[in-house]
């Protein structure tokens, strides 16, 4: 696969048509939003229905996938800085302050800075990514996100030769967030990492949306990494600051427990958790007697992912 590294093809040259199109569709909407909505800068939370409903299915979309029911992905979330039940971050998220949203995008890039959340979108193809998703605790689904490649945003910050990683800082909110307030379950902020060459691969999003819908407060609001070959920790939600870097970053689960939660961790049923094995998953919201299901290396994305690896040892990367 060709990834674009250029910084001097224009975006309409290397744009497809369906999302050039799309593109104008979001810019008209917000362009009449500011003219009849009354005020003055149009927030991202007011974005019109009818535009989530209608996005382009990303070519990238896994085929024949049954989509896990939407009420089992909202309301059984692994959310640390709210709770350490799946079942607590639904109620608790309600609390999260993120409108008006800004990141703060640096490090080894030619134009860093603070990007409001509605200029992020404006400039964005959004589309729909159906992609599996597989937790290191051994549970999985299927999810329509709303989002679009990191590596477009990244690539208008204009990284410089020396960015070799990528590093995530998440939403620091102690009044809201009960875990931080009290300091407990990790260090925080939540961080995590990936190698450039990761982030820009075009199965990277940031998600703003799923089922059509604006993301839930529980499920990463208003922003959220998804990377779907590696276990769900990596796709750290509620992203408030994305810095390129030289070094590789220190993620929070790294910190915590570096031999169960490495850097790479790459979905790989052969290589089992210290305290599990990952040869399969529970499907969210399967049955008790439904057959659980094999789990798949780089959760079924190795056609388009595995070339990034091939130098390492497959059994020891995790
Ligand atoms: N900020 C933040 N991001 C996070 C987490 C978290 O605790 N805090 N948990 C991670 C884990 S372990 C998983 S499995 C997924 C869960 O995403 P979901 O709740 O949308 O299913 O979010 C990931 N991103
Ligand atoms: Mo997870």
């Amino acid at each position: 696969m060709i990834i674009k590294t250029t910084n001097d093809i224009p975006g309409s040259e290397i744009t497809d048509p369906l999302i050039f199109r799309q593109r104008r569709i979001i810019l008209k909407a917000m362009a009449s939003m500011m003219l009849t909505g009354g005020s003055l800068r149009a927030s991202w939370g007011d974005t019109p229905q009818a535009i989530w409903n209608n996005l382009p299915k990303s070519p990238l979309s896994g085929d024949g996938l049954d989509l896990t029911p939407a009420g089992h992905v909202k309301n059984y979330n692994n959310y640390y800085e709210l709770a350490f039940n799946k079942e607590d971050p639904s109620g608790l998220a309600q609390n999260l302050r993120i409108d008006p949203w800004s990141v703060e995008i640096g490090g080894e890039v030619e134009k860093p800075g603070i990007y409001h959340l509605e200029d992020i979108l404006r400039q964005s193809a959004l589309q729909e990514y159906v992609y599996r998703f597989r937790c290191v605790e051994a549970w999985s689904m299927v999810v329509p996100w709303i989002g679009f490649a990191l590596g477009d945003l990244l690539q208008s910050v204009q990284p410089l030769s020396t960015a070799k990683f990528v590093k995530f800082t998440a939403l620091y909110q102690p009044d809201t967030m009960p875990k931080q307030r009290s300091n407990t379950m990790l260090e925080w902020p939540y961080v995590e990492g990936l190698r450039i060459d990761e982030a820009m691969h075009p199965l990277t999003i940031l998600a703003v949306g799923m089922y059509g819908d604006h993301l839930p407060k529980q499920n990463g609001a208003p922003l959220r990494l998804v990377v779907p070959w590696k276990y769900g920790f990596k796709s750290i939600k509620a992203i408030v600051k994305i810095e390129l870097l030289k070094r590789p970053p220190i993620s929070s689960w790294t910190k915590a427990a570096p031999n169960e939660y490495g850097f790479y961790a790459n979905v790989n049923p052969a290589v089992p958790h210290p305290r599990w094995s990952q040869n399969s998953e529970r499907p969210l919201g399967s049955g008790f007697f439904t057959p659980r299901r094999q789990t798949e290396l780089f959760n079924g994305y190795g056609e388009q992912v595995a070339y990034m690896y091939r130098d390492m040892d497959l059994r020891h990367f995790f």
